[in-house]
């Protein structure tokens, strides 16, 4: 019998876009699914960017992101815009009845994403902020170990996502530099992948302290701010504008009923580091460390160990005991980081009939925003600031 279809619409066509594109398209050829996404429409901001459209697998195109939330034939909609579209998209598509899943930081503020949660909740439709990382193979297995208490009464997050793309300062001001379009920079951008993961693999963020730096405060402006590649060919039009959100984003945490103690790093000035998420966790049985560079492996160290033997065993996280592999290859075949996106556009597409779902919601996206928020306030005051 012929499968129920969803149908989908994506809103974004940058870099997100084509990171969610490649996994609805692959999703339904790896993972067997309780119905069948079919990718309907792709809206964009500028007819150039629809271009990709037939490439990445869509059927349609459009420019109007309000009248494709509204379309009766639409059954999910995928927010990969520039995060302060997220709240208006996500709400439009939320009142029309269309369940959402969107890119992270839920939005720009605490209140938007609040706005977003009630409006899904009111709707009674499925959503999903889109914490990619919780969805490799090795981070769940990590997951697994902390449900089982595997390391004990935990210490110490450690957790730094530091990339270098912004490092040159005649590199433009795209949109997520701007605080109108971004909310914040380093902190909201990569700071938000590992707040989550802290959330998701120990626990809440009670309180924060720390602090927030801008380093090159002016930088060319182009006619154009879309997309992270700051393409050199964007056209520069000869001013230079204000970067008004950090670069770098350093703070400490304590968490919730816990006497853990969390530090967090997120930087997009460590030459070098191109996109190196790493997170490490140490307990009272043993540690467990994973970055994302190296994702296809964990570090795990266990103080049961016989002494002659103890150290860092390097697991390879690519045998089908590990969540998600089974889907692709052999055990020892390795997969990157677009299928983290597949893994969650399987785990939403699933999530669409049950009560009950696992993976990171709006509501987890609030979470998040609470710390970012704190975390600013925190720079500002040069205080201890309650989540
Ligand atoms: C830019 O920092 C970025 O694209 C983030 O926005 C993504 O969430 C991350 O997965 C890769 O880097």
């Amino acid at each position: 019998m012929a499968k129920k279809t969803v149908n989908v619409a994506m809103i974004g066509a940058q870099f997100m876009g084509k990171t969610h594109s490649n996994a609805w398209r692959k999703v339904g050829m790896f993972f067997d699914l309780p119905v069948k996404p079919v990718m309907k429409v792709l809206c964009g901001k500028f007819p150039e960017e629809l271009a990709v459209a037939e490439k990445y697998g869509w059927q349609e195109t459009s420019l109007d992101w309000e009248e494709v939330v509204a379309r009766p034939d639409i059954d999910i909609v995928d927010v990969c815009t520039p995060n302060f579209l997220h709240p208006p998209i996500a709400i439009a598509a939320a009142k029309a009845g269309k369940h959402v899943m969107c890119e992270k930081p839920l939005a720009n503020t605490v209140k938007e994403a609040q706005a977003m949660l009630a409006a899904a909740k009111k709707a009674g439709v499925k959503h999903m902020c889109a914490f990619s990382y919780r969805f490799s193979p090795a981070v769940s297995t990590i997951k697994q170990m902390m449900l089982r208490g595997d390391l004990g009464r935990i210490f110490h997050f450690r957790a730094a996502y530091q990339q270098d793309w912004i490092v040159d300062p005649n590199f433009p001001r795209v949109w997520r530099l701007v605080k109108k379009h971004t909310g914040s920079g380093a902190l909201g951008d990569i700071g938000a992948h590992i707040v989550d993961l802290c959330h998701h693999l120990v626990g809440p963020v009670a309180e924060v302290c720390g602090a927030l730096q801008t380093f090159v405060t002016q930088r060319p402006l182009t006619e154009s701010d879309t997309g992270i590649s700051g393409k050199s060919g964007e056209k520069r039009v000869g001013r230079m504008g204000e970067v008004d959100v950090d670069d770098a984003a350093v703070f400490v945490g304590r968490i919730a009923g816990a006497d853990t103690l969390a530090s967090f790093e997120a930087t997009r000035f460590a030459p070098g580091r191109r996109n190196f998420n790493s997170i490490e966790i140490y307990g009272s049985e043993g540690s467990v460390l994973w970055n994302l560079e190296d994702m296809n492996y964990l570090q795990y160290f266990s103080r049961k160990d016989p002494g002659h033997l103890q150290g860092f065993r390097r697991v390879h996280a690519t045998d089908p005991a590990h969540p998600y592999v089974g889907a692709w290859w052999p055990t020892g075949h390795i997969i990157g980081y677009e299928h983290l996106f597949v893994h969650e556009v399987y785990e939403f597409v699933s999530g669409l009939g049950k009560s009950k779902v696992t993976y990171p919601t709006f509501e987890d996206g609030v979470a998040c925003q609470k710390v970012l928020e704190a975390v600013e306030k925190a720079s500002k005051t040069k205080k201890w600031v309650k989540v």
